[in-house]
Order: C-alpha cells, then structure tokens, then sequence
C-alpha cells in the first residue's frame, strides 16, 4: 500500500509539474494578453484629462452607449505598472500555480478547515470625501448609505438567499468573504469604520476642483493623504468625479503576488483600494447603477479578478474555466452569445459582477472566480493580512486573541500537539493568558500562556499534547482571560475551529486517473471545494 501511494504521488509531481510547465509556457507566449493594450485610433481616442491615458475600445463603448466609464480599473493598473509591463503575466503565472497547489492540498487533507470553507472577514473603512454638505446630502452620504452598500456586498459574495445576490446556477458560488465595517482606528480608537474628509482640508483641493475631482489627484493626494494602513484595512473612497472623470462609476488597485513584482509588495501601498462615485455606492439610487454592484464589481477586481470577457475577443479568456467565452462587454441585459464553447456553447454569462450589464442583471460569481479570490486573500501582500486585523475588534486595553491554527489541520497522528497563533489585540503588553479549548465539543479545558507581547506582536502557543482515537475531531481554541481580565471569544480574532481527522491516510480522498486534460479536474466536486 505504502509502494502504491508513493508511485501515485510520482505521477502526482509529475503530471501537476508538467501542466504547470504547459500554463506557465502559454502564459510566456503572451497569448491571453495579446489584445490588452489595444486601443482604438488617436484620432477617435477619447483621452482622459492631460495625462496621456487612453480609454480602452471596450470603455470607449461603454461612454457611446451609457455616456458612463463603468469601470477604469484596467487603464488604472496598467498606468501603475507602465514599469513593470510583464506584471499581468508574471501575476498569472503565479496564480495558476498557487490554484494547482491548493487544490492539492484540499485533495490531500493538507488544508485547514478555514482556507477549505471558513468565512474570510475583511475590515472596511469608507473614506467619504465630501464638500461641505450636512451628513446625508450630496456627496456627503449617509451612515445608512454606507451601511448600505456593506449589505449589498455581503448578500453579493455570500449568494445570500432571498436578495438579489442569489442565483441557482450550478457554477453559481458562495464565496465566504464577509464585509465588516472596521470598530477601531489606526490609532486604536472607537470607530464606526466610515472617515468623513472634507475635500477643503485636501492640499491644493481647490485648482483640482471640477467640480468633482479626476483620478489623478485622487490618486496622488486623496488616497495618500487618506489612507488607513492598508494591511488592516481594505480602503474604499467615496467621491464626485469630475472633470474628463465625470463619467467613471468605480475603478480598484489589482492585487499583487506574493513573490515580487515591483517592490516585494511594498508598490503602491499608498494608492490600495476602491474609488467608487458616491451616487452609486449603496442602492435604491436610481438608474441603472444605482444598486450597489460598481462596488461588488470593483471589490472583484481587487481580489484579482478580470473582466469577465478577458479585456478582449473570443480568443482571450479571464483565466477561469467556468465562466463561457465572451468578446466584449455587455451592456444592459441583453441574451447574448459572442463565441462559440465547447463542448457546450453556453451564452455569455451577462449575470456576472464582472461583466459590464445594469447592477440589477448581476446576480453572479462563479466558483471559479471565488477560487481565484480566496487564493488572493490567502496569499498576497495588504489581503492576507487582513483577516488577523485589529480593526475587526473594538478597541480594548488587555485583550488576546487565537487568529490562527498551526496544527491540528488535516489528518494527524494519534498523538499531537496543538499550536496556535496569540496575537496581542489590546493596548497594554500581554504578559498573561488563559486560552480555553474544547475537543469535540467537550468540558472546556485551560492552558496558562505567560510572557511578553507588544501590541500587535504574535507568538506560537503549544497547548498540552493530545492522544485522540482514529476519525474525525475538532478543537476550538480561544482566550478567556487576557491579563487577569475576562472576556469573552470573538467570531473575527479569537476563535478558532479545526476540523480533522486522526489516523486515517490509507484512502485517498478523491480518484484521478489521469484520462483527462485538465488536472486537477475543473468539472465535478473539486472544484466546488473553495
Ligand atoms: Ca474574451
Ligand atoms: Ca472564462
Ligand atoms: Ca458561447
Ligand atoms: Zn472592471
């Protein structure tokens, strides 16, 4: 048996290395982008303002036919790394095999519960950039405004039942990412997670004022001036577009990966987030935008998805298998089908947050794209951390927090030692902890943490090593008392569940038997697996 699962794990690294090899050398032949710079003719270019970007065809479409800029997300990046031509490809090339791998490791119980199913909750703080008004008129929006919008996002990336975020597709995916408005402030204050700025304190506001600002002093003085640390919080601003921006509905940062690009990481950090016009962030606003999809669309984006249609024709795809082949954008809602599948030539997908349809048509992401997103938070530089945020709590003075599992995960032996991640939520030093935990459900036991972390800081802690019969377990791990203080567990920072199994490992949990091109396979329960 052991020979068995040896050879079937040689096939395994050889035939994954080779599909790898066969991406990574179409993704260098340039072919998925080889429309992407395309642009149509000076003469008929709409430009933007005097800084020498040029709308996109599909842009340019789009303000012919709605007089509205549905998204500038792409022109955006592509002018952030004008120094960096090959970042599209060397991100893909990156991601397709950061996919392969977690693919593997949900195949081979090497995953944790939380990466398989767990809810990803991501803090938010909205930047409304006003211009004077009272709260609630104009540019000035509402708290329930915002609120609003948190809603529509949640209903959006959960597929929840009973909203105009459901949908029956069978390809139709619950992403498990959560919203969560941020409860303190970089500085640790009280915070309902929405920063009111008003436009009169921005330098040099007034000779940029159009009325309404273009993106290149959101850009260059909103967003920098304004900014909360983007590895705690994902940044969306409110503001009026003007000038030859008067037309743009939303545009976001792309995420970077984990191994380089420009900077390691650290490239424009200070410019990371959403910009979204304030008269389409929230719904019931009226018009075809006004019903809070430029912000699941443009929050798509930064979790590093594409335009459903790839930014070109039949020949280029948004890198994932389950969305059909589409041309171009959509505009309204219309039936229609631009290239031909196989084997099924499905319509194109017009209910997709990444198309470019009214917000009222779109009701869908697919499980691939989720895939693509989780693998995004999991992974990349000012996502990753998001999840283990403090501004997911309220502000406290002595307070621990389990933000993470380090083992039990998958299957474990008989015999096993847990570890977690403590991490200091509170203003004090931590120097004492109690950190609860309960096997299957069972009496609650303690384990006294002593030592010294600052706030922020993490520390492995092993709690005492458990002897479990073969099957299936589970652990939740939290602190119960920071300090000599009492308080109590935290859905977002100081609880942790673990399913897993111990002893079994004589059956693997899924059959391949390497007939097909795709591996692993992009149909059938795998891929379900997000
Ligand atoms: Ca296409
Ligand atoms: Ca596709
Ligand atoms: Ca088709
Ligand atoms: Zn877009």
């Amino acid at each position: 048996m052991t020979k068995l699962l040896y050879s079937f794990k040689l096939a395994l690294i050889f035939f994954l290395g080779f599909t790898v090899q066969l991406k990574a050398q179409k993704i260098q032949e340039g072919l998925p982008f080889e429309n992407k710079s395309k642009n149509l003719s000076q003469k008929n270019a709409y430009q933007r303002g005097n800084n020498g970007i040029y709308l996109k065809d599909f842009n340019q479409e789009a303000l012919q036919r709605t007089g509205k800029i549905r998204c500038y997300s792409v022109e955006y990046n592509e002018q952030l790394r004008k120094n960096n031509p090959n970042f599209d490809r060397d991100f893909e090339a990156w991601i397709a095999k950061a996919i392969a791998k977690r693919r593997r490791d949900i195949a081979n119980g090497n995953a944790s519960t939380r990466t398989i199913g767990g809810v990803y909750y991501i803090p938010v703080v909205v930047h409304v950039i006003h211009n004077g008004e009272a709260i609630g008129t104009g540019s000035n929006i509402s708290d329930a405004q915002v609120q609003d919008q948190i809603n529509v996002l949640n209903e959006d990336f959960r597929k929840m039942a009973g909203t105009p975020g459901w949908n029956t597709h069978p390809e139709g995916a619950d992403t498990r990412i959560e919203f969560v408005l941020a409860k303190r402030t970089p500085a640790g204050a009280a915070t309902n997670g929405i920063n009111r700025v008003n436009r009169n304190t921005l330098p040099n506001n007034a000779t940029n004022w159009q009325p309404g600002f273009e993106a290149t002093y959101i850009n260059g003085t909103i967003k920098p001036n304004t900014i909360w640390n983007p590895d705690e919080y994902m940044n969306m601003w409110t503001v009026q577009f003007g000038g030859a921006d008067a037309g743009l509905l939303g545009y976001a940062q792309f995420p970077e990966s984990p191994i380089g690009g420009v900077g390691c990481g650290a490239a424009n950090a200070n410019t990371d987030g959403l910009v979204m016009g304030y008269q389409y962030f929230g719904r019931g606003l009226g018009g075809p935008y006004g019903d809070g999809r430029t912000a699941t669309h443009e929050i798509g984006h930064g979790l590093g998805l594409r335009h459903i249609w790839g930014d070109g024709g039949c020949g280029v795809d948004d890198f994932c298998a389950d969305t059909p082949t589409a041309g171009a954008a959509n505009f309204g809602c219309p039936n229609v089908n631009s290239c031909t599948d196989t084997p099924v030539d499905f319509p194109d997908m017009k209910e997709n947050y990444m198309d470019y349809t009214d917000d009222l048509c779109m009701n869908i992401f697919t499980n691939d794209q989720a895939t693509r997103m989780r693998t995004v938070i999991e992974n990349s530089p000012r996502r990753k951390t998001l999840l283990t945020s403090p501004a997911l709590l309220a502000p406290a003075t002595n307070y621990g927090g389990i933000v993470d599992i380090v083992s039990p995960l998958g299957n474990v032996c008989g015999t096993f030692t847990p570890t977690v991640i403590l991490r200091n939520l509170g203003s004090n030093n931590l120097t004492s902890a109690t950190i609860s935990y309960q096997i299957d459900g069972g009496s609650t036991q303690t384990f006294a943490w002593s030592g010294s972390l600052a706030y922020k800081a993490t520390a492995n802690v092993n709690l005492p090593t458990q002897t479990l019969s073969t099957g299936n377990h589970s652990i939740r791990v939290w602190v119960s008392v920071s300090n000599g203080s009492s308080h109590s567990s935290d859905m977002y920072v100081n609880e942790i569940i673990s399913n897993f199994s111990v002893g079994a490992g004589n059956s693997l949990p899924f059959e391949e038997n390497f007939e097909s091109n795709a591996f692993p396979p992009t149909t059938g329960t795998l891929s379900k697996i997000l």
